[in-house]
Order: structure tokens, then sequence, then C-alpha cells
């Protein structure tokens, strides 16, 4: 006891004043919010023969819905314009040119940039993009952002090409994004749109904890992400079964590992014949689901994204310049073995 009688606390009361102490610190450096109402648009599947037309009219009404609900930004999934026209082998390139834009908006989406004007909402969507640059024909799958005023604020193109160059007759259906598009030549960049710093990524991305590291390092708080994932995989059928369990888990650990929230949005349901996962989600920081589509067609799915939350992540248990081991990591960039080119 002290001189004045009373008692010293006890080493465990300490603890419990230093870890009040504490919260408040925390508390106080997470005090202002900075709210994002987002929200994910799934579509269900495309026919072959469906004009651009017919899913622009949907991704209208998905939007108006968005809208509705009090959403700022409005996420589509990738190649929503048409069926996944890779699912088809031809050799016949003008045949595949029909799939691709030639410039964006164009006469089929410019009534999707006029709504969102009217309605003052961002936009994200995925499509097969054909341009000129420095005289050379280029085919990439790529993803825009679009802001309130109907700018393109941002683009990406897709880097990790899934699937093969040449017909497989042995497969149920093709997955020829090799043959069809190029590697993207524009990284994986962080934006500083919407109040916040986000990223965008396409479809098989996703399976590569690389892509969101890369976003990561650069502080992303919101990941968009369109994919089209068969349920069935061709080169490992015995893992059908985990086709949406696959989809979250390497969603769920790359949101916690960057403390990011992560948009994660289907093309799903039957697509002319092959099923596609629907799994559409919205994913915050701590890697929980806050939001996840029931169905597998349209449908529309909100969450009021804090990007102050990253900082809960960010700043303690993956705060980089901390703890990060750089020089123990060359492995991860060192250029790759000559490999098979299927997958
Ligand atoms: N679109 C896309 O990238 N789909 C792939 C399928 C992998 S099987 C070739 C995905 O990773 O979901």
């Amino acid at each position: 006891s002290r001189i004045d009688g009373t008692q010293a606390p006890s080493s465990r009361s300490r603890c419990v004043v230093a870890n009040f102490v504490a919260k408040i610190r925390i508390n106080k450096n997470y005090w202002m919010s900075r709210i994002l109402k987002v929200a994910a648009a799934q579509l269900g599947p495309i026919t072959l023969k469906g004009p651009r037309s017919s899913a622009v009219k949907r991704m209208i009404v998905l939007m108006q819905n968005a809208k509705a609900q009090g959403a700022g930004l409005v996420i589509f999934p990738e190649l929503a314009l048409t069926t996944f026209f890779p699912r088809w082998y031809t050799e016949d390139q003008s045949e595949i040119d029909k799939y691709f834009e030639t410039e964006m908006p164009n006469k089929d989406t410019e009534p999707l940039f006029a709504e969102a004007r009217k309605l003052k909402i961002g936009f994200n969507f995925g499509f097969a993009e054909l341009v000129v640059e420095k005289r050379v024909t280029r085919h990439f799958n790529t993803a825009i952002i679009v802001d309130q005023q109907g700018r393109i604020a941002a683009k990406y193109r897709k880097i990790h090409l899934p699937g093969h160059t040449e017909n497989e007759p042995w497969r149920a259906f093709q997955h020829l994004e090799k043959r069809y598009f190029e590697k993207g030549n524009l990284g994986f960049q962080v934006h500083q749109v919407f109040g916040g710093k986000i990223g965008m990524c396409i479809c098989n991305d996703r399976r590569w904890p690389e892509t969101f590291r890369v976003m990561g390092l650069q502080g992303v708080e919101l990941v968009a992400l369109g994919y089209n994932t068969p349920a069935h995989y061709p080169l490992a059928p015995e893992h059908d079964h985990l086709q949406d369990f696959h989809n979250h888990l390497v969603l769920q650990a790359a949101a916690y590992q960057n403390g990011t929230w992560i948009v994660g949005v289907a093309k799903a349901g039957r697509e002319e014949d092959c099923d596609l996962i629907g799994g559409t989600c919205i994913i915050a920081p701590t890697g929980e689901i806050v939001a996840e589509c029931k169905t597998l067609a349209d449908e529309v799915i909100i969450a009021e994204c804090d990007l102050e939350r990253c900082k809960e992540i960010q700043e303690n248990i993956f705060n980089f310049d901390l703890h990060r081991q750089p020089e123990d990591y060359a492995l991860i960039t060192a250029p790759k073995k000559e490999s098979a080119s299927n997958g």
C-alpha cells in the first residue's frame, strides 16, 4: 500500500488503463468518416446475339436503382456489353473485332453516360477495347471509371489473361483470352477519384496477390473488380464445387492484407450453355463481406464504404512502412522461367 494508505494499481489494472488510453487514441485517429456509398450491379447472362443496346438498357435500370438507394458510384462486371466471346474459337479476326469498342463512349453506350450525368453518379464497367497506338492495332480487356460528370477519369487494361491461344475441342467451351487480347500496358494504378484512392482489376487478376499488393503499396482504399467466372474449370474439374469459395477467398484475403474495400461484381447465370458463378460482393478492409448478391440475375447491392476504415488495417497490422521486409521478397519480381502457356 502507498504512504497515503491507497493501493497501488495492480499490473492488471495498469494494463486496463493503458488499453483504454490506446483506444481513445485510436478512436481519435479514426474520428472522421469518409463515406462512399457504392453499388455493385451484377448482370445476369448476355446472349451471343444480344445487341449492346439491350445490355446498356439493363445497366441503366441498375444504375437508376443504385442512385435511388443513394449510391455515388456503381460498379458493373467485366465485358459488360456483350456475351463472354472468348468462349468461341475463330480464325476470322473481323468476326472477333465485332465484339470490340473502337471508341468510348459510342453510339451504344452514350445513353449510359447520359443517364449517369443526369443522375450525377459515377460508374465503372468492362469492355473489349480496340485501339490504334503508335500505328499498331491493339486489343485489350479494359475497364474504365467514369466520374459524376460523365468523364472518363481512369482506365485499366487486364494484365493476367487466363486461358489458351489455340482451339481445344476437348473443352466444353473455349477460354481464348490469350488469343484475342494482349496483356494490359497501364499497370495497376491507383486514382484519386470520388474522394478516395480507387484502383481497378479484372477477373483473373484477383487470383494473384501481387495485383492487390501493388495497389496496396499506393494506399488503395477501394478496388473495383468485374468478373466472368465459369463454374466449370476444364483443367481441374474436381475444383468446380470450389469456384464460389475461391472467389471469396482471394477477395477477402486481399482486402484484409491490404486494408482496402473490394467490390467484386459478376456476370452471372447460364450464358449460352456456360454457367457463370455469381457471388457479387462488397468486402470491408477487415476482410468481412458486408453485402452479397443472392441471385444469378441482374441485381444491385449497396454498402456505405467508410474509406477512413482502411486505416484500421493500413496503420496497424499491415503498416507497410513499419513491417514489410521487401529485401526478402526479391523472387516475387525476378523474371519467371519459361513455362507452358495454357490455363
Ligand atoms: N474472365 C476470367 O478471367 N475468368 C477466369 C477463368 C479462369 S479459367 C480459364 C477467372 O479467373 O475467373
